[in-house]
């Protein structure tokens, strides 16, 4: 196999498709949607507003105002699709660059920024947008989503849960533990990875021989490969799997085929590991774009529609710019308050310490 032959521009036959990158509507026998034009032009405007906040927290985070970030770039669509896809009762669990789903589940922005910045330790509550922290430890909330999936199964609530994570994270040991678990317990939840080519440096190559969503039938369920960079094609193949999960079927593993256009984080140069022509190969399917053409084609939108989501985007970026540079400085005692729900006898006797400490300096 020559080097890069399984993550080329070339789509795998096995992947489903409904919007090709020039933004012609395809049919797909066992996966179809119907959406008004207003519904595409929403999920255009979603696509484009998460872009432009990926794009701020970027610029952010080289002028030193956050520590770190991981750019959703180029995989709006297969988080986008995805989070559409979910209903107000699901539960997702998020990595820790699953901006677009966040937006969808009604985080504000301007909280994810505050995590990167170093002010807060974690930034929204998770009950309240059906959306679990920020998840560094690669592949470990797998098995919280399983085991919470478990607990709506024991509820008999009719909800379904959605796990993501990456092609690098599918060789960790958690996810393959997951992956039985939910398969034993017929768990109601949606394996979603965003095979997006690399984990940091290391190519799909050294994660897999076999593509990855057939990895679900040695575990006994079922797997499927969708167009990452299509919206239309991850949300149908998104709510199809989550219905499944509702009603009873158990498990899906998506692999949504995609790709990592910028670095993998702002500490990372991908130019060291690789070649330009991938990149490029890959400009051509953007997510975007193909959506723009499809509206345009179809005369579902106009150019004052692009003018005014493009306005909007700008005056979002604008908008958390600010709010983040006004964002207060945490103070240091605070890092005790949040570590149990209950007071804790330690935790007190911690606090005082380490207040001590802080009063033997000069004010
Ligand atoms: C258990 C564990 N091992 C190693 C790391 C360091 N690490 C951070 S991101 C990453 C690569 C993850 O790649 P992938 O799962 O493909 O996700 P992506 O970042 O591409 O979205 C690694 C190895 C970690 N955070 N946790
Ligand atoms: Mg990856």
């Amino acid at each position: 196999m020559t080097v890069g032959a399984s993550r080329g521009a070339e789509a795998p036959p096995e992947l489903v498709q409904l919007l090709t990158p020039e933004g012609e509507r395809v049919e797909h026998p066992d996966y179809d949607i119907d959406l008004t034009p207003e519904e595409v032009r929403s999920l255009y405007r979603d696509l484009v507003l998460v872009r432009r906040v990926d794009l701020e927290a970027v610029a952010l985070q080289r002028q030193g105002e956050l520590g770190i970030w991981a750019s959703l770039l180029g995989q709006e669509a297969a988080q986008i699709g995805s989070g559409r896809a979910l209903t107000d009762t699901d539960m997702a669990f998020p990595t820790y660059r699953e901006h677009g789903v966040a937006w969808c589940r009604g985080v504000d922005p301007v909280k994810l920024l505050g995590l990167f910045r170093g002010v807060n330790h974690g930034g929204w509550d998770p009950k309240e947008h059906n959306f679990h922290l920020y998840t560094i430890v690669i592949g470990s909330q797998t098995l919280h989503a399983v085991g919470y999936a478990m607990g709506i199964q024991r509820d008999d609530a009719s909800a379904a849960t959605i796990v993501y994570f990456g092609d690098g994270a599918t060789s960790q040991g958690d996810v393959n533990e997951s992956f039985i678990w939910a398969s034993v317990f017929n768990a109601p939840i949606v394996f979603f990875c965003q095979n997006n080519q690399w984990a940091i440096s290391e190519p799909l190559e050294k994660q897999t021989r076999i593509p990855l969503y057939r990895r679900a039938s040695g575990f006994g369920f079922p797997g499927i490969r969708v167009d990452g960079n299509d919206v239309f094609a991850c949300l149908a193949v998104t709510r199809k799997a989550l219905e499944a999960a509702r009603t009873g079927q158990g498990p899906t593993l998506i692999e949504a085929f995609t790709y990592r256009m910028g670095a993998h984080t702002t500490t990372d140069d991908p130019t060291r590991y690789r070649v330009a022509s991938e990149l490029e190969a890959w400009k051509l399917k953007d997510p975007i774009e193909r959506v723009k053409a499809y509206l345009f084609k179809n005369e579902y939108a106009g150019q004052e529609f692009f003018d005014s989501v493009t306005a909007e985007a700008e005056q979002l970026g604008a908008d958390l710019r600010t709010r983040c540079l006004a964002l207060p400085d945490p103070q240091p005692l605070d890092i005790f308050d949040h570590v149990y729900s209950e007071p804790h006898a330690l935790m007190d006797q911690e606090r005082s310490q380490f207040a001590g400490y802080l009063e033997g300096f000069e004010k």
